[in-house]
């Protein structure tokens, strides 16, 4: 056997994208809320008003992330927008239905995220909202029935509105003690039923999307690495928490990383792909590694950021780093100095990358390559030495449902086919220590990147489409029961 016995197979999600139930049970608004959809070609826009004139608008995604909201405007809900968070695949409404599903496939872990505003609805309330507490524990215990273990990410661009409107999101230091509050209460709350849990999404998403990130509506270097260097605080105080309430609690640092390639043998290329892993691996030598590495020093001098801490910051830095070092990875990114005489690429989280001709891509351009699971676990685990999970893999297709409800989609079992093959070998010819594998959206629901519907990752396929329209009704999809296989085998049978 490859995989340990108590290997974790399983399949992630998050509130923002699958849950739904926007302004039910007490839930306060989130960042999520106020993002409309758009679809491969068109961004996602953040939906404002202007209090002083009651004046309405919006900012795409990549303007905002290059230059901030405009003066004055506070992003809010608009009337005749179309926000996909607010119904999602409504996870709210059919959690039994599709946790007894995870349980036909023999799901050993399912990743979810709890809404902190379903929590503390303004993110800096004194008191947590009961109905949303009742609410994750109706949802352990049914995950309980079938013996699946939760993973819980505590913020996935979930961050609560008000957090973002009065404070500037983790811009403002004083977020650490809200988030700290939350933590403490969900990890109390939940004792027994949940033993390990995530503190931010892609944490290195701070760098490229900071109010996806964090609520962080200012675009300036200085704010994105001070509302990093809060989050890393709040990540240490997170894992002493956790530490001193029972030796059960894991705490993971959730990375968004893909091995870089240099387009060409030319050294100049391979110069940048290392750069480039270095704008995604600081931030897991802070947070996993316990320190600020020289490398990110530097480069702070040079983009003249001085970061403000506290007496004792670097002391919890170091003493209470991540317990292990969680990450997602959907293909390898490329990149070349020669890039603009060469085709764009696209993927996770990538920007100025060049399309890599010796891989097959998707519709949004995303890569399917059979190497990247073994290159970054291989690149972490000599890093770290830390145990590691793949919390986030998987495809995006526009999955067609035939009219008996069956959904043939081979060209997912390939992809993941060929993943967990990669993932295997990591385990099995190099001996990295892994926990598990959570395949992204494992029941269909909203794409972050676009907002839509239409690019499906999961083994359930639900009745909606972009509009919003459908009955969400569940059906299995073929990688449904390949995937029951795979868990079957401990990962034995992929074929
Ligand atoms: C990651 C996010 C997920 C998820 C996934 C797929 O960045 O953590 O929330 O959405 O990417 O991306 P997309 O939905 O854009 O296809």
């Amino acid at each position: 056997m490859s995989f340990s016995e108590h290997f974790l197979w399983g399949g992630a999600t998050a509130a923002n994208q699958y849950e739904g139930a926007w302004d039910e049970g007490g839930k306060g608004l989130s960042t999520s809320d106020v993002m409309t959809n758009g679809s491969h070609t068109v961004p996602r826009r953040i939906t404002w008003v202007k209090p002083a004139t009651g004046e309405t608008g919006s900012t795409d995604l990549s303007t905002l992330s290059c230059r901030g909201l405009p003066e004055g405007v506070e992003p809010a809900i608009v009337a005749g927008e179309c926000y996909p968070s607010h119904t999602a695949t409504d996870f709210y409404h059919h959690y039994a239905e599709d946790i007894a599903l995870m349980g036909e496939m023999g799901f050993k872990a399912f990743r979810l995220s709890i809404n902190w505003a379903r929590i503390f609805p303004n993110g800096d309330d004194e008191e947590p909202n009961e109905e949303g507490l009742a609410f994750y524990d109706a949802v352990f215990d049914e995950c309980a029935k079938y013996g699946i273990e939760p993973l819980v990410t505590l913020s996935h661009y979930e961050t609560p509105l008000n957090l973002a409107v009065r404070y500037g999101g983790w811009a403002d230091r004083r977020l650490i003690g809200f988030f700290e509050r939350y933590a403490k209460t969900v990890m109390k709350r939940y004792l027994g039923k949940v033993r390990y849990y995530l503190t931010f999404n892609e944490i290195n998403l701070m760098s490229m999307m900071p109010f996806m990130a964090g609520g962080v509506t200012d675009a300036a270097p200085q704010v994105r690495a001070q509302a990093a260097h809060h989050q890393f605080v709040a990540s240490a105080l997170t894992v002493k928490a956790a530490h001193e309430l029972s030796p059960e609690l894991r705490i993971g640092q959730m990375l968004a990383y893909s091995p870089v390639y240099p387009y060409s043998a030319d050294p100049a290329d391979d110069l940048l792909a290392m750069e480039r892993a270095h704008d995604a691996l600081w931030y897991a030598d802070v947070q996993t590694g316990g320190s600020y590495p020289a490398y990110r020093l530097k480069q702070m001098e040079r983009d003249g950021v001085a970061l403000e801490m506290e007496p004792g910051d670097e002391d919890l830095l170091a003493r209470y780093p991540a317990d292990f070092l969680s990450f997602s990875c959907y293909g390898g990114s490329t990149v070349s100095v020669r890039q603009r005489e060469l085709e764009a690429g696209s993927g996770n989280l990538a920007l100025g990358i060049v399309r890599n001709p010796c891989l097959a891509t998707n519709a949004w351009g995303w890569a399917t390559d059979p190497y990247c699971l073994r290159l970054a676990l291989n690149t972490l685990y000599d890093r770290y030495h830390k145990p590691l999970w793949v919390v986030e893999n998987g495809i995006g297709w526009s999955d067609v449902r035939e009219p008996d409800g069956s959904v043939h989609d081979d060209y997912r079992i390939d992809y993941l086919r060929q993943n967990i093959q990669s993932m295997k070998d990591a385990v099995d010819l190099d001996g990295v220590d892994l926990m598990g594998y959570t395949m992204w959206g494992c029941i269909d629901l909203v794409s972050a990147g676009t907002g839509e519907m239409r690019k499906r990752y999961g083994f359930v396929y639900v009745d909606r489409d972009d509009k919003g329209e459908g009955t969400l009704e569940r059906s299995r999809k073929d990688s449904f029961y390949w995937y029951k296989k795979v868990i079957a085998t401990n990962g034995e049978d992929l074929s």
